[in-house]
C-alpha cells in the first residue's frame, strides 16, 4: 500500500539505484505491519537501521516524522458529548474575546489588546477548559495551565460565561486604574490575585517556568511533602516564541527528568508580530526535530478531519509530498486569500492532485481545516498528551491567526496587532460562527451570553463541574509556617571572637540551622547553580542530598569522604547546573507553593550576584508579579571585594536593579547578627504573616571579625540603618559616616583616622538597606505633601540623623546612585562615595584605592565636608591628600 510513499526528505537519500529492490524491501515492510502490527515493523527496522549505521552508514533515521498528523484516524478517542453544541459555545467565547477588544478600542484606540491570537487558539483552549483542566477540589489538586499572556481576552470571555465576571468588567480591560474590578491586560497575579496564576506575557517566561514548575511537583511529591500524582502542568505557547532562548533553553531537563506531568501546546499559527515565524520553512517540523532530541513525545496535530479522506486516498504520497514542499509563507498566504487560490496554488502543484479534488466546490476546498482548529483532533491529542508517561508531552499545532477574522486580518501580516473589525467583518465573523446577533448588536459588538437554561449553558456548567470548578483560580494564602526565634541563630548574634569569616559563612551557618530545625527545616529549599563550593556549600551534599529522580546510579568519587557529593531520590538541594534561567524558575516554583499546592517552601537561592538580575531580570519580575516569597543571595558581591575576578564578576549595582522590584526588600549587611536578623524577620513576614514580599541579600567572601550585635539594633537594622559606633570624642567638629557591606569597614577604619590624625569626632552608622530608607522617605514625602496642615511626618534616616551632628559621608560597594537614594532626606551636607565604573582584578585594598572609596578617600571626602561648612580649614583637606598619599591627577575611574 505505500510502495511509493516518499522518502521523508530529510533523511538524505539520494536517488534510488534500484528501484526494484526498493520496492520488495517496502513490500516486506508492509507485510510485517499487515501480520506483526506496526511495533515489530519499527523493532525490526530498528535492528536493521542500527546494523547499518554501525557499519558506517551514517546517521539514518529522522528526527522528523511526514508533515501529518502524528495520531492516526483508526487511533484517535473520540470527543465525548454533542460537538455541535460545544462548537457553538466556543463561537460564543469567540465573539466575546473579540467584542471586548473591539469595544475598548472603540473608546479609546490608546487601550490595545489582541484579537487573532486568541481566534487562532479558541478551540486549543477550549477543549481544555470542556474536558482536561481540573480545578483544585475535594478530589483533585488542580491543574496548574500557563495561559498566553496576550491571548487573555479568550480567559476573559469564558469567565463572563461562567458567571466569574460581569459585563462592566469586561468592559474595564486594561482600564484598572478607572474602572473598579477592570482586567488586566495580561495574566499578572499582582493585579487580579485571586484570578491570575502566571505571568507569562514576557514571552519565554511561561515557557521555562512551566518546566521547573512540573519539576517542583516532581520534587513536593517525592519530598513526601504534597501528592501531585495525577495533576498536569499546561504550557501556550506561541510559535514565534520559540526562539526565545528561555522558552527551548530548559526542553532537555524536561526530557532528561521525564517530566510526565508536563504538556506543552505550541499555537503553530505560523505567524509572529512582523511576519511569518519560519515563511521559507516549517516551524512544526523544525520544533518536532527538536524536541524529540530532547526527548520529548511529540504530537502533531496538522490537518483537521476534512483532510482525512484526502490522506486516506493518498496512496502514491502526492500529497503528503506537496504539504512538506509548501513553506510556511504558503501557508499562510493560502488562508488569507480563498478556496479558488488554494485550488489553484496549492493543489495545483500536482496535476494530479488537482484531478483528485475536482469534485470538490471552492468552497469546499476553503472549509479543509487545520487540525489545530478542529476539536476532534485536539481533544485526541490532549487525551494521548495526559495518558502518556515518561516523557513530556509536545503538542504542535496548526492554526490559522486571526481566524474568522475576514478581511480585518485572517492570515494577514498585520494581524497581530489588529484590534478594530470592520462592520463588514464583523458582520461575517457573525455569519460566520452562527452566532444569534441581530445586525444592530453585531454593529454595537454587544456582548453575548446565551440563556442560562441553553444547550451550551447546560454543557458549559456540567463540564466544570465535572472538573471541579472554575480555571483559572488563585489560591492567596495557606496555613502559616512555624517561624523559628531569633535566638536560633545564636552563633551569630554573638559575634565571632577572635575568628574571621565572611558573611557567606555566617549565611551558610544561618541555613544550616534551619536546615536542622525541627519545624521549618522540611521546608527549606536550597537551590544552587553549580556554585555550592564557591559558597562553602559543600557540607549540605551530604547532609540533606541533592535531588535527583533517578537517585545516584554511580558511586560517586568522593563516596569515601564524609561529605561526599550524594543525588538522591528524597534529596532537598536543587543542584540546577549553569543556569542561572533555570534556578530562578525553580525559586518561583519553591516560593509560589503556597498558592500553587497550599504548601509554603522557603528556597534560598544562592549565585553569583553578577549573574543574577543583569542575567535574568525579567524572570525576577515576573517572581514579582507571582507573588513569589523567598529568598535571593548574591554571592560574593561588591565591586571590590570579589577582588580577583574583573569586569564581568565585579559588581556595583545589583543593589541598584533590586531597587526598582517594588516587593523586594534588599539589604546589603555587613554583620553575621545583621544576616540573621534580617533572613528571620524576612521569614516571619512571608511564611507566618504570608506578606507577598521577596529578599535580595547580598553576601560577601572576605574574612573579619563580627561583632556581637549591639542592644536595640534589630528595628534599625531592619529600617535600613543603626548607629554603630557612637564617637566618644565630645565637642570639636562632627561627622557622621554611613557604611555598608565590607566598605563599612572601611568607614570604621576611616573614623579611626579622623579621630586620631585630624581630632574630628566621627559616628558610624550601618545602612543595611538605601533602599529601604528611600521607601520610607518616599512616602513621608508624600503624606506630607497631602497633609499640609498637619504636623509633618519626618523620614527615618531625618529622624536617625537629626539626633547627631555634622555633615554626613557615605561609602559603599556599589555605584554611587545607591547610597545617593536618600540624598533629600539627609539633613545636611551629604557626599557619596562609590564603586562607578568597570571593574578590574587587583587586591582588594588596591580596588578600593583605584574606585575612591576605602578608608582615606572617606576620611578625606568627611574632611572636604566639614570644610565646604567652615568647621575646618581647606589646608587639612589638603594634608590629607598628602599624608594619605592621594594622587590628586589621577584620571576619575568612571572615564571610560
Ligand atoms: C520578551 C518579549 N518580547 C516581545 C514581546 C512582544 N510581543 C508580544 S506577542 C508577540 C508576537 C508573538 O508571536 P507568537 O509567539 O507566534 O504568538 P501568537 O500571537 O502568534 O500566538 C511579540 C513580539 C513580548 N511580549 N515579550
Ligand atoms: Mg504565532
Amino acid at each position: 500500500m505505500t510502495d511509493s510513499l516518499q522518502a521523508p526528505s530529510s533523511n538524505g537519500a539520494g536517488a534510488d539505484i534500484d528501484a526494484a529492490e526498493t520496492t520488495e524491501w517496502l513490500e516486506a515492510v508492509d507485510a510485517v505491519v499487515e501480520h506483526d502490527g506496526p511495533d515489530r515493523a519499527r523493532q525490526i527496522l530498528a535492528r536493521a537501521v542500527q546494523r547499518a549505521e554501525l557499519q558506517g552508514s551514517g546517521p539514518i533515521a529522522s528526527i522528523t516524522t511526514p508533515y501529518v498528523n502524528t495520531i492516526p484516524v483508526a487511533r484517535e478517542s473520540r470527543l465525548p458529548g454533542d460537538p455541535l453544541v460545544e462548537r457553538r459555545l466556543r463561537s460564543i467565547v469567540r465573539w466575546n474575546a473579540m467584542a471586548m477588544v473591539v469595544r475598548a478600542n472603540k473608546l479609546s484606540s490608546e487601550l490595545g489588546g489582541h484579537i487573532a491570537s486568541f481566534q487562532s487558539l479558541a478551540t486549543l483552549y477550549e477543549v481544555g477548559y470542556n474536558h482536561f483542566w481540573h480545578a483544585p477540589s475535594q478530589e483533585h489538586g488542580g491543574d496548574l495551565v500557563y495561559f498566553q499572556g496576550h491571548s487573555s481576552p479568550g480567559n476573559y470571555a469564558r469567565a463572563f460565561l461562567e458567571g466569574r465576571l460581569t459585563e462592566e468588567q469586561l468592559d474595564g480591560f486594561r482600564q484598572e486604574v478607572s474602572v473598579a474590578g477592570g482586567l488586566s491586560s495580561y495574566p499578572h497575579p499582582w493585579l487580579m490575585p485571586e484570578f491570575w496564576q502566571f505571568p507569562t506575557v514576557s514571552l519565554g517566561i511561561g515557557a521555562i517556568t512551566s518546566i521547573y514548575q512540573a519539576r517542583f511537583m516532581k520534587y513536593l511529591e517525592a519530598r513526601g511533602i504534597s501528592e501531585t500524582e495525577g495533576r498536569k502542568v499546561w504550557a501556550f505557547l506561541g510559535d514565534g516564541e520559540m526562539d526565545e532562548p528561555e522558552t527551548m533553553g530548559a526542553t532537555a531537563l524536561a526530557g532528561r527528568e521525564g517530566l510526565d506531568n508536563l504538556v506543552w501546546v505550541v499555537n503553530c499559527n505560523l505567524q509572529r508580530l512582523d511576519g511569518p515565524v519560519r515563511g521559507n520553512g516549517k516551524i512544526i517540523q523544525e520544533l518536532e526535530a527538536d524536541f524529540r532530541g530532547a526527548g520529548w513525545n511529540v504530537i502533531k496535530v496538522v490537518w483537521g478531519s476534512r483532510w482525512d479522506p484526502l490522506l486516506a486516498e493518498d496512496h502514491d504520497g502526492r500529497l503528503v509530498k506537496v504539504m512538506e514542499e509548501c513553506v510556511d509563507g504558503e501557508y499562510q498566504t493560502y488562508k488569507s486569500r480563498d478556496g479558488a487560490y488554494v485550488r489553484e496554488h496549492f493543489f495545483g502543484k500536482d496535476p494530479v492532485l488537482l484531478d483528485r479534488v475536482a469534485h470538490m466546490t471552492d468552497d469546499e476546498i476553503w472549509l479543509l481545516n487545520r487540525g489545530g482548529l478542529d476539536q476532534q483532533k485536539v481533544y485526541a491529542a490532549y487525551h494521548e498528551a495526559v495518558e502518556h508517561t515518561g516523557q513530556p508531552t509536545v503538542i504542535l499545532a496548526k492554526t490559522i491567526k486571526g481566524y474568522g477574522m475576514g478581511v480585518s486580518g485572517e492570515g494577514q501580516m498585520i494581524t497581530h496587532q489588529a484590534k478594530k473589525m470592520t462592520e463588514d467583518a464583523l458582520l461575517a465573523f457573525r455569519d460566520r460562527f452562527e452566532l444569534p446577533l441581530t445586525d444592530e448588536q453585531v454593529r454595537a459588538a454587544e456582548y453575548y451570553k446565551p440563556p442560562e437554561d441553553s444547550a451550551e449553558m447546560e454543557f458549559l456548567r456540567e463540564r466544570r463541574a465535572a472538573l471541579g470548578g472554575s480555571l483559572p483560580v488563585r489560591r492567596v494564602k495557606a496555613s502559616p509556617l512555624e517561624v523559628p526565634d531569633l535566638e536560633l541563630f545564636k552563633g551569630q548574634l554573638e559575634g565571632t571572637g577572635d575568628r574571621e569569616i565572611s558573611t557567606t559563612m555566617a549565611f551558610v551557618r544561618v541555613l544550616a540551622a534551619l536546615l536542622r530545625d525541627k519545624k521549618i527545616g522540611r521546608r527549606i529549599v536550597p537551590i544552587v547553580p553549580d556554585e555550592s563550593r564557591t559558597f562553602g556549600m559543600e557540607g549540605m551534599f551530604r547532609q540533606v542530598g541533592i535531588y535527583s529522580p533517578l537517585g545516584q546510579l554511580y558511586q560517586p568519587q568522593d563516596s569515601e569522604q564524609l561529605m561526599f557529593y550524594k543525588e538522591d531520590k528524597h534529596g532537598q538541594i536543587l543542584e540546577e547546573g549553569i543556569t542561572e534561567a533555570g534556578s530562578i524558575s525553580s525559586f518561583i516554583a519553591a516560593g509560589t507553593s503556597y498558592s500553587a499546592h497550599a504548601e509554603q517552601m522557603v528556597p534560598f537561592y544562592i549565585y553569583y550576584s553578577m549573574f543574577g538580575y543583569q542575567r535574568v531580570g525579567d524572570l525576577v519580575w515576573a517572581a514579582a508579579d507571582s507573588r513569589t516569597r523567598g529568598f535571593m543571595l548574591g554571592g560574593t558581591a561588591g565591586r571590590t571585594t570579589l577582588n580577583g575576578e574583573g569586569l564581568q564578576h565585579e559588581d556595583g549595582h545589583s543593589h541598584l536593579l533590586f531597587s526598582v522590584v517594588p516587593n523586594v526588600r534588599a539589604y546589603d549587611p555587613t554583620f553575621g547578627y545583621e544576616v540573621a536578623v534580617i533572613i528571620q524577620d524576612g521569614l516571619r513576614r512571608m511564611v507566618a504573616e504570608q506578606e507577598d514580599v521577596f529578599y535580595y541579600i547580598t553576601l560577601m567572601n572576605e574574612n573579619y571579625h563580627h561583632p556581637a550585635m549591639p542592644e536595640g539594633a534589630v528595628d534599625g537594622i531592619l529600617r535600613g540603618m543603626y548607629l554603630l559606633r557612637p564617637s566618644a570624642r565630645d565637642g570639636g567638629p562632627r561627622v557622621q559616616l554611613l557604611g555598608s557591606g565590607t566598605i563599612l569597614n572601611e568607614v570604621l577604619a576611616a573614623a579611626d583616622l579622623l579621630e586620631s590624625d585630624f581630632g574630628v569626632a566621627a559616628d558610624v552608622w550601618s545602612v543595611t538597606s538605601f533602599t529601604e530608607l528611600r521607601r520610607d522617605g518616599i512616602e513621608v514625602e508624600r503624606w506630607n505633601m497631602l497633609h499640609p496642615t498637619e504636623e509633618p511626618h519626618t523620614a527615618y534616616v531625618t529622624q536617625q540623623l537629626s539626633s547627631r551632628e555634622g555633615p554626613v559621608v557615605a561609602s559603599t560597594d556599589y555605584l554611587r546612585a545607591y547610597a545617593d537614594q536618600i540624598r533629600q532626606w539627609v539633613p545636611r551636607g551629604y557626599r557619596v562615595l562609590g564603586t562607578d565604573g568597570f571593574g578590574r582584578s587587583d587586591s582588594r585594598r588596591a580596588l578600593r584605592r583605584f574606585f575612591e572609596v576605602d578608608r582615606h578617600y572617606v576620611a578625606l571626602a568627611a574632611l572636604k565636608e566639614l570644610a565646604d561648612s567652615g568647621q575646618v580649614e581647606a589646608e587639612r583637606v589638603k594634608e590629607a591628600i598628602d599624608r594619605y598619599e592621594i594622587d590628586a591627577e589621577t584620571p576619575t575611574p568612571t572615564r571610560v
